[in-house]
């Protein structure tokens, strides 16, 4: 399950770092009476009475009136993409300068997206309620000086938080008892002693299912083959198409990332955005967008591994000058109009909001969005032989 990301958003010197620590009940972000102190968003992943496991992220004040403030407020603004619920701070002393936070429309004017149908909810907190000073009635009095408040904090944010049933991962294509074969290959790109979080994600649901899993590396999926029938087999994309020539045709397969990419995405959207591959030619322009910021190795997926087959399917025969751009963590371009195709990761560590809003982005811009695992079995030619979860 996604954690709730709960994100604090207000002018500079307001109290949301220490709304941040009061709630962590440590210090996550430094405090001080100067303005300006956080200049970068912080996040703290922590569990919440009555809302369990959540990302608190301290954000830069709004409207320091610095130069650098533009690029800050910039940084602020792209967290409200993966912001599942926003308590936006209000001060007695901004109202009173006419500070355009004061009025619950801010967002809907300063700041993009939380115009739009799917707009996080809102929590608008009055802070430094101890120094006595008017309050406005539609914000939440909280002082981290005197407690005041947080208790009712935390029983609001639990009302506002999006409630979601429980969705598997491996949707319908599994059913208690069942067999599933795991091929999950443990070469440089894994990280050392542990299993990436699709693979340990899939492989509990598929216990708490009631199903058998069988884990193989592409080396020993022969020898696994050769001890059980699997109802599924559930693959590394990266090695769809080995898997693929390894296994009988009517055996059903999927890959992690398609698994993930129907749980955090729009699976449709994405299987619709894997066409654009073959319209695709060398003048075209390509995002890849990856969700975190990670050290990328030689076998990287989405630097070295989709850019090498793209550049093979545009034009097989030559080095071709298909254009490839990176972007990493909060990097999403703002304009998106350049690019001819996107291809989004699979978001392991990225939340479902953070997903749908870059898809919204990329649908308003006109440009076809797909995903890793999607767009990998579009290259190796099996998307319509692999199962999609529904
Ligand atoms: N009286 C009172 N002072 C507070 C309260 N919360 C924060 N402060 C003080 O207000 C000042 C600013 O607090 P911060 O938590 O750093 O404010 P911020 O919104 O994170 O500020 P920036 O990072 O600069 O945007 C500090 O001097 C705090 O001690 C409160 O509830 N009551
Ligand atoms: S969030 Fe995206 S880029 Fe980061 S590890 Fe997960 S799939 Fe890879
Ligand atoms: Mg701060």
């Amino acid at each position: 399950m996604d954690r709730l990301h709960i994100a604090f958003f207000g002018p500079v010197n307001s109290g949301k770092s220490s709304l941040i620590n009061a709630l962590a009940g440590q210090e996550v972000s430094l405090v001080s009476p100067i303005p300006g102190t956080t200049t970068d968003p912080v996040r703290k992943a922590i569990e919440l009475p009555g809302l369990g496991p959540c990302v608190l992220i301290d954000t830069a004040g709004l409207d320091d009136g610095s130069l650098l403030g533009s690029e800050r407020e910039r940084r602020t603004r792209d967290i409200v993409d993966e912001t599942d619920i926003a308590v936006v701070l209000v001060t007695p002393v901004s109202q009173k300068h006419g500070h355009r936070c004061q009025k619950p429309g801010f967002f809907a004017s300063g700041v993009p997206n939380f115009g739009t149908p799917d707009a996080p909810p809102v929590i608008y907190v009055s802070s430094k309620c101890d120094l006595g000073e008017d309050a406005p009635e539609w914000a939440l009095p909280v002082s981290t000086v005197t407690g005041e408040g947080i208790g009712a904090l935390l029983e609001r944010m639990a009302e506002v938080a999006p409630k979601e049933e429980q969705k598997w991962l491996t949707g319908k294509l599994v059913k208690p008892g069942d067999c599933v074969l795991l091929v999950m290959p443990q070469d440089s790109e894994a990280p050392k002693g542990r299993l990436i979080l699709p693979q340990v994600q899939v492989l509990r649901e598929l216990l708490d299912r009631g199903c058998n899993a069988l884990c193989c590396t592409p080396e020993s999926l022969q020898s696994a083959l050769g001890k059980v029938t699997p109802d599924l087999v559930i693959t590394d994309s990266q090695v769809f198409a080995l898997v693929n020539a390894a296994i009988p045709a009517e055996m059903p397969l999927t890959s992690f990332s398609v698994l993930l990419a129907a749980a955090k995405g729009d699976i449709a959207t994405f299987v619709e955005g894997a066409s654009a591959i073959d319209r695709l030619t060398p003048n075209s322009r390509v995002l890849i967008a990856e969700a975190c910021t990670h050290v990328p190795d030689s076998e990287d997926i989405g630097r070295v591994k989709i850019p090498a087959l793209l550049r093979a399917s545009v034009d097989p025969g030559s080095t071709g000058s298909l254009t490839i751009d990176i972007a990493a963590g909060n990097d999403f371009p703002e304009d998106l109009a350049p690019y001819d195709l996107i291809i989004h990761c699979g978001a392991c560590v990225a939340t479902k909001t953070l997903v749908r809003s870059r898809i919204r982005k990329a649908l308003l811009a006109g440009v076809p969005i797909t995903n890793y695992g999607i767009a990998l079995a579009k290259l190796q030619g099996i998307l319509d032989r692999i199962q999609i979860p529904r």
